[in-house]
């Protein structure tokens, strides 16, 4: 803290003439009511005193500002506004520049555009990512940004939310510099520069004018993923506006849009969202478990699912041990896990030198032994209980009494793997999405047995991935695939009872998913799941409603889109509605004896909805969701659930 007290959370300290000003506020600085009202009376003292030249204004710790306090948002917004702190900096008489520490986001973000000069460390981010939680910046942003870096540059990071790098930030003319050594003094070096000139205010700036075309171009792309959310297209509605509006008008407009959608239905699902993903992370009766330390992690089975786990953890900067069964298969492993790092090469996700870097970190062989150092073995082999106990029992005799043994079996109980090994204490579930390196979702296992330590560095790893990491209890298909069954269930008898395959999927499209549910069959591919049918067909209970129609397109040769048919026809790979499908489920029906009705897309979409939310309470009452809101994660981030509908769980109003 300063020597002088502007309010609970801000404090500031004069250094050379230069007010500087440090806002701290934990855990993110967010602009709660003490720091607005806290910047405004150091903006007085500043004013006052002859002696400042100027102010600069920091955060305390990592991140500059997170942003508005998200909290607030159902509250009634008290005096002083953030739009009206802001207007004021940016026409303050003394220059102001934002020294960005860390993170400079949302209401942070527009702190500094507010500002006459901006200087960051070279850890510091920008990004205005509001659209994420169904708004758009409320406090300028909108109107500042292009007239700053241009309407391209602005619409893109105002339209997806996308942070940018310090580096990418000076590449686009956001901020003066990049700090040399010490963030303040630089800082303070630029108001020296300033002082007694011209100032710069950003308002005042005009946007340089771009051709209607370039306007459209970047458009397009972000309406081509808005799927149907308010919050993007009002962005590109509103920086298209800073190209024309005063600046005044502008700022109004941007404030009566802000204040609209922060009342949205899609704004509360995404606010939802963002505090269930912190939430996610949080076991109450391990919130003091400290989690073993993992450097080493052996990967067994390094196929599409297991080369994908492979890179993840390369990526994380791991240690990583590949094992095949053969030295042919271990030097296809190693070429897999190399080819997938160079696609992201060419994707410029990675430099060349990161590539070696990781490449560096990797060995795949043929021998188990080698995982004789390995702090955590995660298997990934054919789902097969055979196979894996086999597999688990070996490794019982391979790896150090502390290693910690994962499966990633997507069906087969955990438990009975576990029960294999003498130690089930270790063993925990890693549920994997594929493809693994790009998917985020991981439900981590909480077998039977699992140790608390075991499950808490098992939750820790796979954040340290970068994973969303969902804790899930043992049941058949864990949380994601148990709520898919019972909706994929209820599709099918609706087909049955009127709907046809392409009338649900675009239902559901219409909703938000990004692909229907028999489309999305089509790519997956039929035969897997007929094949899981067929062997469980004498288990299945011969008093409730089955639906044959799968059945009847695999038999007929229909497995989807590699075969050129499934649920649709794929002439010239384009999907389409074929009139052979609609006559066997017409003929099904008929033998069935149902009258068929025809459904709106609502009925069809209540349906799937209450199915999806009968399944997630019968989850959370069995135990193994622990929270409804993690119930809504999984379905978002593995099976194509949109955002901001706020998940099954939120839609059905079970979770707040
Ligand atoms: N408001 C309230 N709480 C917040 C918050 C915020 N903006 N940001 C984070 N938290 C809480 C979070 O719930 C967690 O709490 C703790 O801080 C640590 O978060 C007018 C309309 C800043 C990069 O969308 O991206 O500005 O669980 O675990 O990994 O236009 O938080 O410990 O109780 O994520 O170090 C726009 C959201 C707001 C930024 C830090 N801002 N935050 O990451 O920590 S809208 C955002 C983040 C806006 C203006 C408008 C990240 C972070 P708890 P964490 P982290």
């Amino acid at each position: 803290m300063g020597d002088l007290h502007f309010s609970d959370t801000v404090s500031g300290n004069i250094a050379d003439r230069v007010l500087v000003v440090t806002i701290d506020n934990p855990p993110v600085n967010a602009t709660s009511l003490s720091v607005r009202s806290g910047l405004m009376a150091a903006l007085d003292y500043a004013a006052a005193e002859d002696a400042v030249r100027g102010i600069v204004i920091t955060g305390a710790g990592k991140t500059f500002i997170g942003g508005a306090d998200i909290k607030e948002f159902g509250k009634p917004p008290e005096a002083p506004l953030l739009p009206d702190v802001y207007l004021r900096i940016e026409q303050f008489g003394k220059p102001v520049v934002a020294a960005v520490n860390g993170a400079a986001l949302g209401g942070g973000c527009e702190l500094t555009l507010a500002c006459h000069g901006r200087v960051a460390a070279s850890a510091a981010s920008f990004g205005l990512p509001e659209v994420k939680l169904g708004i758009v910046p409320g406090a300028g942003g909108t109107q500042r940004l292009p007239r700053l870096v241009g309407f391209v540059a602005a619409v893109e990071m105002i339209g997806t939310g996308r942070s940018l790098k310090a580096s990418e930030a000076l590449g686009i003319g956001l901020i003066d510099r990049i700090a040399a050594e010490a963030l303040v003094a630089d800082a303070s070096a630029l108001v020296d520069a300033m002082a007694g000139g011209e100032l710069r205010r950003t308002g005042a700036l005009v946007a340089k004018t771009i051709s209607d075309a370039d306007i459209d171009a970047a458009g397009a792309k972000i309406l081509a993923k808005a799927r149907g959310q308010a919050a993007p297209v009002e962005a590109l509605r509103l920086v298209k506006a800073a190209m024309t509006l005063p600046f005044a008008d502008g700022l109004a407009e941007e404030r009566r849009t802000f204040l609209r959608l922060r009342d949205s239905q899609e704004a509360a699902a995404l606010r939802h969202v963002f505090f269930a993903e912190r939430a996610a992370g949080k076991v109450e009766r391990l919130e003091k478990v400290t989690p073993r330390d993992i450097r080493c992690v052996g990967v067994v089975g390094t196929g599409l699912m297991g080369s994908g786990i492979a890179v993840s953890a390369l990526n994380a900067g791991y240690q990583v041990i590949g094992v095949e069964q053969s030295e042919e298969g271990a030097a296809k492993g190693h070429e897999r896990i190399a080819g997938l790092l160079d696609k992201a090469v060419q994707t410029g996700r990675l430099d060349a030198a990161g590539r070696e870097e990781r490449l560096r970190r990797l060995t795949v062989v043929s021998d188990l032994n080698a995982l004789r150092d390995a702090d955590l073995v995660i298997e990934a082999v054919f789902d097969d209980f055979d196979v894996k106990t086999d597999l688990f029992r070996h490794l019982d005799d391979v790896v150090r009494t502390d290693a910690i043994l994962a499966t990633n079996t997507s069906y087969l109980d955990p438990d009975a793997i576990a029960t294999a090994t003498c130690h089930p204490e270790r063993v925990v579930g890693l549920h994997f999405f594929s493809p693994a390196n790009i998917m985020r979702l991981v439900e981590v296992v909480n077998c039977a047995r699992t140790e608390s330590e075991v499950l808490v560095t098992a939750m820790t790893f796979a954040k340290r991935l970068g994973k969303l990491a969902i804790v899930c209890g043992v049941t058949e298909g864990f949380i994601g695939n148990r709520v898919f069954s019972a909706y994929r269930r209820e599709a099918e008898l609706m087909v049955e009872d009127g709907a046809l395959p392409h009338e649900i999927d675009q239902a559901m499209e219409a909703y938000g998913f990004p692909m229907g549910l028999f489309a999305v069959y089509d790519m997956a591919g039929l035969e897997i799941a007929w094949a899981r049918r067929k062997r469980q067909a004498a288990k299945r209970d011969p008093n409730a409603r089955y639906v044959d129609i799968a059945d009847r397109l695999c038999e007929a040769g229909r497995f989807g889109q590699k075969s050129g048919r499934g649920w649709y026809a794929y002439p010239d790979g384009k999907r389409t509605v074929d009139p052979d499908v609609t006559a066997l489920v017409v003929t099904e029906r008929t033998r069935k004896g149902i009258k068929p009705r025809s459904l709106t897309a609502d009925e069809i979409m209540t349906r799937l909805l209450r199915a999806m939310a009968d399944e997630g309470q019968t989850l959370l009452s069995e135990g193994i969701a622990i929270r409804a809101s993690d119930i809504d994660l999984v379905m978002i981030n593995g099976y194509g659930f949109p955002a901001h509908k706020g998940g099954p769980m939120f839609a059905a109003g079970i979770a707040a």
